[in-house]
């Protein structure tokens, strides 16, 4: 077995089109999400039309015991193939200015952006070290380069992944691993739809009127970066919709 790479979040959007681009590019996969049903379909839809095998770990990221007995699952030959870990899982839910904000959205943001991905990561970078090579990529965002309007606690929590991204490259140097972030703008994937709760219009209109990125470019991003030379490290990419000058000001038609 070559090559495998773990993505977190594989159920949707930026993570699931990150596991199609891999897999066409003949690593092996371990992908991850709540929704089985979905893991299962995108491994079916993997195997039959790559040469790719896939591996589905049906947990909840926020819970430390069911991260740490999925990565004990893993079968042994695939841990020490194991090349990338791709902390994609992630979301934003509410929009609210901070006096109005629900303190359950913000412990579900909290509990996965910087928890989740910190229980991941220490269970998944001991193999990377014993492996002597690896890259960690963590799908930050332009709400962890600076603030916007109601964004407060999505904003907080994808500034810690950009702290932990600085971090992780720091403690992990010695090993011979790679740590990079992705911090994009608008890209349109369920992201809003699970924002606003489930509100599909609310979610639209987001996107309104302008050109927003696709999952597929950030797969396209996150694959250049993997396959710079061993001695190259890409540190950090922002990436917008030309149609988005930063975290808050966009050009729309017909505003
Ligand atoms: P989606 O909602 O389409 O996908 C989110 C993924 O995260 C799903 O696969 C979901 O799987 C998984 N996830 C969420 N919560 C948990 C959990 N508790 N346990 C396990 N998995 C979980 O959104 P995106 O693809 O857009 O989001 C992916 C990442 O990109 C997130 O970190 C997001 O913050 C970031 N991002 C998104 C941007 C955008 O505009 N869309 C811009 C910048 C960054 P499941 O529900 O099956 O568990
Ligand atoms: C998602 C992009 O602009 O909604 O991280 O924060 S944004």
């Amino acid at each position: 077995m070559e090559k495998v790479a773990l993505i977190t979040g594989a159920t949707s959007g930026i993570g699931k089109a990150i596991a199609i681009k891999l897999a066409e590019n003949n690593y092996n996969l371990i992908i991850t999400g709540r929704r089985n049903d979905r893991l299962e379909k995108l491994k079916i839809e993997i195997e039959n039309n790559t040469k790719s095998s896939v591996l589905t770990l049906n947990f909840d990221i926020r819970i430390k015991p069911e991260v740490q007995s999925a990565v004990n699952q893993i079968p042994e030959e695939w841990k020490n193939n194991l090349k990338i870990l791709v902390n994609n899982a992630g979301l934003a839910s509410g929009l609210e200015p901070l006096q109005k904000g629900d303190s359950e959205d913000w412990e579900k943001m909290i509990d996965t952006n910087i928890k989740g991905l910190l229980y991941i990561t220490k269970e998944i970078s001991p193999i990377l070290v014993k492996n002597k090579k690896g890259h960690i990529i963590n799908i930050g965002s332009i709400a962890g380069k600076e603030v916007y309007p109601n964004g407060n606690v999505y904003c907080a929590t994808k500034h810690a992944v950009d702290a932990l991204t600085k971090a992780m490259r720091i403690d992990l140097l010695p090993y011979n691993i790679k740590v990079t972030q992705i911090a994009p703008g608008m890209v349109n994937t369920e992201f809003s739809t699970v924002r606003f709760h489930g509100d599909t219009n609310k979610a639209d209109n987001v996107y309104k009127g302008l050109t927003p990125l696709f999952a597929k470019d950030i797969a396209e991003i996150l694959f250049f970066i993997v396959t710079r030379p061993e001695h190259v490290c890409i540190n950090d990419i922002i990436v917008t919709p030309t149609a988005q000058a930063n975290g808050s000001i966009v050009n729309r038609i017909n505003e």
